[in-house]
């Protein structure tokens, strides 16, 4: 558990033999609660890293703000960080001067940061919660979006819509909002190609439905292969589980498989998984330190993949 500063959302990667972790840093900024998650208004991220799970983990300061981002007004939420060729890109999701959120992305040489940020928003790019997967081919996809807060419901024709609904589709009987997937350019700084959906289909082959609320995608994507399979997991939010649906390709469709976490202390959780000395871990956040939704500390645990290809039940 990191305990000396606020973090969550972690993005784990292993980078030079190191574990790299990428949170949000929360903060107390006295903005007040609602149900758009204004009082989530962190400033700035801090990159983690240590040699082992549970050794020592180091804070290298702060690797990007909020002031340092040209287009961004506020609210820097859930990163992740990608390399390929010598330059790690940090992808990040922060409201633009209109209070739209976008997503942006930010290079440097060391996984540690300092990352600089490019002067605009990736085009074409919204919502929240970036997560870059990259496949052994080398090809790289981003799977994003979230509702609620994450505004992917004001998304639904295509173009930002402020007055759209607060929630989601607003008819339970409707296909479920979709996480959103785009393959990354050759340089990595923008899509190449469409944004699709990313469709999670139940036992009958049909899509989930918006009502679903314990199995519909809400937010914090990811992304893991395993055994060939495509592993989507991702937070049902208001149902506060960790889902994970698999595929044979990276754009699926998925198949729902199951729950692979229970609830944890606190409103969200959002994770990431990786491989790293032939064990795999999920890391996450719950609010134990402070008891506060928007004050949360990351945590790791081992995750076990079954037999018959799926993951086994975590409760934290
Ligand atoms: O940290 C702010 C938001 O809370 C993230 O973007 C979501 O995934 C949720 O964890």
């Amino acid at each position: 558990m990191v305990k000396d500063i606020f973090t969550a959302d972690p993005s784990a990667h292993v980078f030079e033999g190191k574990i790299y972790i990428y949170p949000s840093h929360d903060i107390e900024a006295g903005t007040p609660e609602n149900d758009n998650g204004d009082h989530f208004d962190m400033k700035d991220y801090h990159i983690l890293s240590m040699d082992s799970v549970g050794g020592k983990v180091t804070d290298h300061g702060v690797a990007l703000a909020v002031k340092d981002i040209p287009w961004a007004k506020r609210q820097l939420w859930a990163p992740d960080v990608a390399f390929k060729n010598g330059t790690y890109y940090l992808y990040f999701p922060v409201k633009d001067k209109n209070d739209v959120f976008k997503i942006g992305v930010a290079t440097s040489k060391s996984p540690a940061g300092p990352f600089k940020a490019e002067p605009k928003p990736i085009d074409g790019s919204f919502s929240i919660d970036p997560a870059v997967f990259t496949d052994d081919n080398g090809d790289a996809y981003m799977y994003f979006g979230g509702i609620w807060g994450g505004q992917l419901q004001r998304w639904v024709t295509g173009s930002y819509n402020a007055d759209g609904s607060k929630t989601d589709l607003e008819d339970n009987s409707k296909p479920a909002l979709s996480c959103k997937v785009a393959k990354m350019s050759k340089d990595m700084l923008q899509f190449d190609g469409p944004v699709k959906d990313v469709v999670i289909l139940d036992e009958n082959g049909k899509p989930l439905l918006t009502g679903d609320h314990d199995r519909r995608f809400f937010e914090g994507s990811w992304m893991h292969k395993f055994n060939g399979k495509y592993y989507f997991t991702y937070s049902t939010g208001d149902t506060h589980l960790l889902a994970y649906a698999t595929s044979n390709s990276p754009y699926g469709p998925f198949n729902y498989k199951g729950t692979f976490m229970s609830p944890v202390e606190g409103w969200t959780t959002h994770h990431s998984i990786i491989e790293f000395k032939n064990k795999w871990y999920l890391f996450y956040h719950d609010t134990e330190i402070s008891g506060k939704t928007h004050l949360r500390n990351v945590k790791v645990t081992e995750l076990k993949h079954t037999t018959d290809g799926g993951i086994e039940l975590i409760k934290p």
